[in-house]
């Protein structure tokens, strides 16, 4: 049990000097603790026994991008956001050390949700700027823990980016696993809506409102796309310690492409098994594990999907490796489906009125092909005549940027933005895009030509048709990783 939110509000208490409190940790042997920047975690403690482990914690405010084009003035525990992850073992007595920069402009706090003790430290570590304040406490409960600032007003605080995860290390361990990763969920407000340039501020009122500009995982829109994708390999075990850091926001946390063959939900030890989103509390976590059985990206997103395409809540996971086709086959049909518009019904209705010739429409395959591949892979973003959406999803139609590559010598650029999606600022026609595009998978070599020649020769455009040895040129020409994302939503 720990203390309540109105605690930490005492933590207005004047600012204490040097502080001569220390806890009895007996002849405990002394450790410093490892701490890690986002997306990584500190390798599994071993020992088996307690141990005094010493954090030292720098709090720093700091400009820093929140999506391409737009800068935040961040408060961090660490430099990052999330801070740093802190890994301890059940037993441990933590001695922890609160710096304030003595660049920053505020006094800061830190609650973690591992402590048992009013204000979950916040009342002990009121730190103003140039100080340094210590506290100690016993880690007795095992679990993922939420640590952030509570100093006044705390959702300012915590809108910010002050918050992280520790671990509190079970004394009979998590199963070792390949690769352990940190990622937290948060909600950001500006006057701004997403994309908008410049330096923003913190807008109180939109957080008031819950009604963010920005939901991030780890801070800003490109920490886990592209360069930034977390990385990992066929046949690998991943966990992943997710928190939400809020403010307000609870989070529907999901792996596009995968299932959760473990969740030890809520950050406790119990798992639950074989789970598709699991719901993360602002304030809370869940520690997720799956096997990955074939390879391709996965999208992590919050399954409340407009904030994954509209607010920069998306994430990638790119597992390398052989492609299990008993697992996932990739597309093994695509043809052509007439309905009730079928020829056979067509020569039927045909003959029933005998007197008439028969006419049926000779279907041009190329084509039809072309706008049939175009409906289901692009359609929904860049709409149905390729128009797109000002601001949103730049148009196809007349597009003096896809028309530019698709003139060009070297037209693997078009091949490379619908096998590996496309990010970062952009300007079509004069209108600046700063979204994702998310990979489109199961396409075969002839299937993409189809689609990019119709897409070049439709709507007013006309290029050079793509032929299926191109395509498989580039795709060649990209890679392991270029011709099986199969992780489009
Ligand atoms: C999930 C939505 C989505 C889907 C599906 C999608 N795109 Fe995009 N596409 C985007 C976004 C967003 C951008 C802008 C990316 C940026 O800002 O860097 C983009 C950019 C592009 C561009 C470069 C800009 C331009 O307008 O010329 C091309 C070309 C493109 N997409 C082609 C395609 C094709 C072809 C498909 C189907 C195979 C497709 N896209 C499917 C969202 C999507
Ligand atoms: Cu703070």
């Amino acid at each position: 049990m720990r203390g309540s939110l109105t605690s930490l509000l005492i933590a207005a208490a004047p600012i204490l000097g040097a502080l001569s409190f220390s806890a009895n940790a007996g002849d405990l042997p002394t450790e410093k603790a490892v701490l890690t920047a986002p997306p990584l975690v500190p390798p599994p403690i071993t020992r088996s026994h307690p141990a005094k482990v010493v954090v030292e914690l720098e709090v720093v405010e700091k400009v820093m991008p929140i999506a391409e084009g737009v800068e935040y003035t961040f408060w961090t525990f660490g430099g990052t956001v999330p801070g740093k992850f802190i890994r301890v073992r059940k037993g441990d007595t933590v001695e922890f050390h609160l710096m304030n920069h003595p660049g920053n402009k505020l006094p800061h706090n830190i609650d973690l949700h591992a402590v048992t003790g009013p204000g979950g430290g916040a009342s002990s570590t009121f730190t103003a700027p140039g100080h340094r304040t210590r506290f100690t406490f016993k880690a007795l409960n095992p679990g993922l823990y939420i640590y952030h600032c509570a100093t006044a007003p705390v959702g300012m605080h915590i809108a910010n980016g002050m918050y992280g995860l520790i671990y509190v290390q079970p004394e009979d361990p998590l199963p070792k696993v390949d690769r352990e990763y940190y990622v937290v969920q948060g909600d950001f407000y500006t006057p701004g809506d997403f994309g908008k340039k410049g330096n923003q501020p913190f807008s109180m009122k939109r957080a008031i409102d819950e009604n963010p500009s920005y939901v991030l995982f780890n801070g800003s829109a490109s920490s886990l796309v592209g360069d930034n994708a977390l990385k990992a390999k066929v046949g690998e075990t991943v966990r992943l310690f997710v928190g939400n850091g809020g403010p307000n926001l609870v989070s529907s946390f999901h792996v596009i492409g995968e299932i959760f063959d473990k969740v030890y939900f809520e950050g406790g030890i119990r798992a639950q098994e074989h789970v598709q989103t699991t719901l993360i509390p602002a304030g809370g976590s869940a520690i997720v594990e799956f096997k990955l059985d074939t390879n391709g990206t996965y999208i992590l997103v919050d399954h409340s999907i407009f904030r994954t395409f509209n607010k920069g809540t998306l994430g990638m996971l790119k597992v390398d490796g052989e492609q299990d086709k008993a697992v996932y086959s990739g597309k093994e049909l695509d043809e052509i489906y007439l309905g009730d518009e079928s020829v056979a019904t067509q020569i039927k209705a045909q003959s029933d009125k005998k007197d008439e010739k028969p006419k049926i429409a000779r279907v041009e395959t190329k084509k039809l092909d072309g706008a049939a591949l175009f409906a289901k892979n692009c359609a929904m973003c860049h709409q149905a005549q390729g128009q797109g959406i000002p601001g949103v999803f730049p148009p196809l139609a007349k597009a003096d940027y896809l028309m530019k590559i698709a003139k060009s010598g070297d037209r693997s650029e078009l091949v490379k933005i619908v096998l590996q999606g496309k990010t970062g600022k952009i300007t079509v026609n004069g209108q600046e895009y700063n979204g994702v595009m998310t990979p489109v998978s199961g396409l075969s070599d002839d299937e993409l030509a189809t689609l990019l020649t119709y897409v070049t020769n439709t709507w007013g455009n006309q290029a050079k048709s793509f032929t299926k040895t191109e395509v498989e040129k580039y795709r060649k020409g990209l890679g392991a990783a270029g011709g099986n994302m199969d992780a489009h939503p």
